[in-house]
């Protein structure tokens, strides 16, 4: 019987070549697993039913390559993703791993390190439009602090915005076809990072040149870093028409970024983050930001990218259950789920309408709104009892 869960290419579903590559390595351990060349890696995500990989430049051409060495190393890259058919929707930089980017790289206080880090951004959105990418990912790994003494954080602002400013002008410059998308971290591995969360690079977007080519590539883990519920964010950036991409995996309330394997821990939160990027039409990859435990072997590695996939696609189900659940159904319309019956506009005339309206506010309150009911419903669907 085929599992009607199995990924598919066309569910767009895609890893990190670095995190199915990720060897083990942690803060407190060295590699547990053999290095992953990223043709292997293609051909064992096309064979699972993936859709593309995603890269930092230095996943695919190590720092410091040759010209002939880095065209080399992406002529046989696209060579495997064309035997493979797989995509790559979105390219990132690696502005986090070379030690020169320790006070950070468009917000360090040496204006040499900051040129640096935009020079070799450019280079890597070149590389990202010859593989095809269209989304590009900036994640700030070390625009942060230990010591605030160091700088005014209206000065890192300040930095961060005029890089982002100089690569959009860059990209319209280029006639690149590709727009950017800002990932939030609130720590790890700088003591605090700059613009935290998804919230505050929404607000930072509308300060830049060309806000239209800015949007966000929110993360599971990181948001819930920040103790908020990851699908509210992400229905603010659906509203702002600025969710360009999404990094999926999950986190344990309290800890650092486990970027753990999609659905594994939050199950009623992811639930909830399918349902909403079904139902709202999102059409962008639905790209895994995680990695296998420590303890695995590279059999591991495959189950745990398999696991992810499948696991997303067991709650895409559940939630075409729910839609078409009557109780539930049922439920949402006696508590008015859907009811956008809002003020409308304001008139004068409503607005004297309004005060002189007379509102029965005990009855109101005395209303029961049966939602203990109705999770209980969502849980039961959940568990496989419905
Ligand atoms: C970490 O969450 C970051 C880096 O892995 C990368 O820059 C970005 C791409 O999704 N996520
Ligand atoms: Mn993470
Ligand atoms: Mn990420």
């Amino acid at each position: 019987m085929p599992d009607p869960y199995a990924p598919k290419k066309s569910d767009k579903f895609t890893f990190g070549l670095w995190t199915v590559g990720n060897p083990g390595r942690d803060p407190f351990g060295d590699p547990v697993r053999e290095p992953m060349a990223p043709t292997y890696i293609v051909k064992m995500l096309s064979q699972l039913g993936a859709y593309g990989v995603n890269l930092h430049d230095n996943d695919l051409v190590p720092f410091g390559a040759s010209a002939a060495e880095r065209d080399r190393i992406v002529r046989e890259f696209k060579a495997a993703l064309s035997d493979h058919g797989m995509k790559v929707p979105m390219a990132t930089t690696n502005l986090f791993g070379h030690p020169v980017f320790k006070d950070g790289a468009f917000t360090a206080n040496d204006p040499k390190v900051r040129a640096f880090a935009v020079q070799k951004t450019m280079r890597s959105i070149d590389l990202g439009m010859e593989l095809g990418a269209r989304i590009y990912v900036m994640w700030g790994g070390r625009e942060g602090v230990e010591a605030d003494a160091c700088r005014d954080a209206r000065e890192a602002i300040k930095r961060y915005r005029d890089c982002v400013n100089f690569l959009c002008d860059y990209v319209r410059d280029q006639k690149y076809d590709v727009r950017f998308a800002l990932e939030a971290k609130p720590n790890e591995p700088r003591s605090d990072l700059y613009l935290p969360t998804t919230g505050h690079m929404l607000a930072f977007i509308e300060t830049l040149d060309h806000p239209e080519m800015v949007g966000v590539n929110p993360e599971v883990a990181h948001e819930q870093m920040s103790g908020l519920n990851f699908h509210h964010g992400i229905a603010q950036a659906i509203d702002a028409g600025k969710l360009f991409h999404i990094d999926l995996n999950d986190q344990k309330p309290g800890r650092y970024d486990q970027d753990l394997r999609f659905g594994s821990e939050s199950l009623k939160g992811m639930f909830f983050l399918v349902k909403l990027l079904e139902e709202s039409g999102y059409d962008g990859p639905r790209h895994f930001d995680s990695h296998a435990y420590r303890t695995e072997d590279e059999a591991g590695v495959w189950a745990f990218a398999h696991g992810s996939m499948r696991t997303y696609n067991i709650f895409k189900d559940k939630a075409r259950r729910f839609a078409a659940d009557t109780e539930i159904q049922a439920l949402l319309k006696e508590a008015g789920a859907s009811n956008g019956d809002g003020l409308g506009a304001y008139s004068r005339e409503k607005g004297k309408q309004l005060k002189d309206t007379t509102f029965d506010v005990d009855a109101l309150a005395r209303k029961g709104l049966a939602y203990e009911h109705l999770d209980q419903l969502v849980v039961d669907l959940l568990l496989g009892a419905r």
